[in-house]
């Protein structure tokens, strides 16, 4: 299912008015608009290939209806969301679940859609078929060294198909930990786990990066190898300069001040991105900004103001991804709401008025530093997204379009009612 370009126009034609009015209401208000209005067509999140179909939980699954039957479908799924909104440019690929036969084929496939591909992710967390050894005890982390190679040379080769399609960072996830105290030892789990990071790491080409990702808990419960933001920081700074830190935002214990872990990650040069995603008890993996909203603006404060502090350059010198699964919307309409949350979070975080909280901040003024964010954050900055969206050559409202086209639809009668997509 394609979207043209024409038919985006004539969509938004008949929302234009109303926009106009909107916008200049919003932009009035907000000093150099048009910086901001370019920040927000640069910024794009990447797609991951796992999200395109109806995720489950471990009771069950309950699958969609014309869901992607193979990459190619994937990318086109994600190549048409890019033509609805212009800010999902990249694709991210899970390996084994994806694995691009046909490199320049995807490759190629890819471009036509104006996307790239975004970090490429490992999978030792689960045995496949024909696999020698068993991850059930752990992978880089395991006390038998066959298990441990077998889980380097993964990753490796997770490296070798993303040089092929051009990705330029690889992300590890592991499941690695204890159920039971006394299962393992820590101080030995870690150091077998960085020798193995450390062998994945030679591997990495010169300008490629190695995020490590941490989780609280879950599949293990007892301990995890890499289960916080000190630990997986512990690894990269060990690793070297080419390893980061990447955070997502349901590996958290309840109530942890994110943000502030951002703020720091940054202020060291460490922080590889984000998997964005929404929670209310734990790894839920619900829709961007469903649940808490301000906490993921807070996030964004601090991102712009550590991005700023450096001189990054907010849309390419971290990594931007969503991580959710889908288990009752339609995973195309919960992506295009995940990606509207996070724009208008970064929209928010570009609002605030960084001299003045700083003052604030410097006399103690508590009311006022509170106020100064909160301003920014009850600004209703959708007409901005809107705007910069439309600018871009997307629809006003992406996930209206969508319905109107009757996207799903479509893609039952393309697929079939019976297709499930790879992935968890
Ligand atoms: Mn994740």
């Amino acid at each position: 299912m394609k979207i043209e370009q024409y038919q985006i126009a004539e969509y938004n034609n008949s929302l234009l008015k109303a926009q106009e009015r909107n916008y200049s209401f919003v932009a009035e208000k907000v000093n150099n608009v048009s910086a901001v209005l370019k920040l927000l067509q640069e910024f794009q999140v990447a797609i991951p290939s796992w999200a395109l179909g109806t995720g489950g939980t471990r009771f069950g699954r309950f699958s969609g209806a014309g869901e992607p039957r193979s990459l190619e479908e994937k990318i086109e799924d994600v190549g048409m969301l890019h033509a609805l909104n212009q800010s999902s440019g990249a694709i991210s690929l899970h390996i084994p679940w994806d694995i691009p036969d046909n490199a320049a084929a995807m490759k190629a496939l890819a471009a036509q859609h104006n996307l790239r591909f975004d970090a490429m992710n490992s999978n030792t967390f689960q045995d496949q078929p024909g696999q020698a050894v068993s991850y059930k005890y752990g992978s880089l982390q395991h006390t038998d060294k066959a298990v441990r190679k077998q889980a380097i040379e993964h990753n490796i080769e997770v490296i070798k198909y993303g040089e092929a399609l051009g990705s330029d960072a690889l992300s590890v996830w592991l499941a690695d930990g204890s159920c039971f105290p006394g299962q393992l030892n820590f101080r030995g789990a870690f150091q077998r786990t960085l020798e193995s990071l450390q062998e994945i790491y030679s591997a990495l080409p010169d300008h490629w990066k190695v995020w490590v990702e941490y989780k609280a808990f879950e599949p293990n419960f007892y301990s995890t190898t890499v289960g916080d933001w000190g630990q997986s920081l512990l690894f990269t700074s060990k690793l070297g300069p080419k390893a980061y830190t990447l955070v997502d935002l349901g590996h958290h214990l309840p109530n942890a001040n994110i943000e502030q872990i951002v703020s720091l990650l940054l202020m060291e040069g460490k922080l590889a991105g984000f998997h964005f995603n929404d929670s209310k008890y734990g790894d839920d993996d619900l829709t961007v900004g469903s649940i808490n909203p301000y906490q993921l603006f807070l996030i964004f404060n601090e991102l712009v103001d550590g991005m700023n502090a450096r001189g990054m350059n907010h849309a390419t010198d971290l990594g931007w991804m969503i991580d959710a699964s889908h288990n009752v919307k339609d995973p195309l309409e919960d992506l295009l709401q995940s990606v509207e949350a996070i724009m208008i979070a970064y929209a928010q975080a570009l609002l605030v008025d960084t001299k003045a909280l700083s003052a604030a901040q410097q006399s103690n003024d508590v009311v006022a530093a509170q106020e100064i964010l909160q301003q920014a954050y009850r600004t209703d900055v959708r007409p901005l997204v809107a705007q910069a969206r439309m600018l871009a050559g997307g629809a006003l409202d992406p996930l209206g379009m969508y319905r109107q086209q009757k996207v799903r639809e479509n893609l039952i009668k393309e697929r079939g009612s019976k297709t499930v997509a790879t992935g968890l």
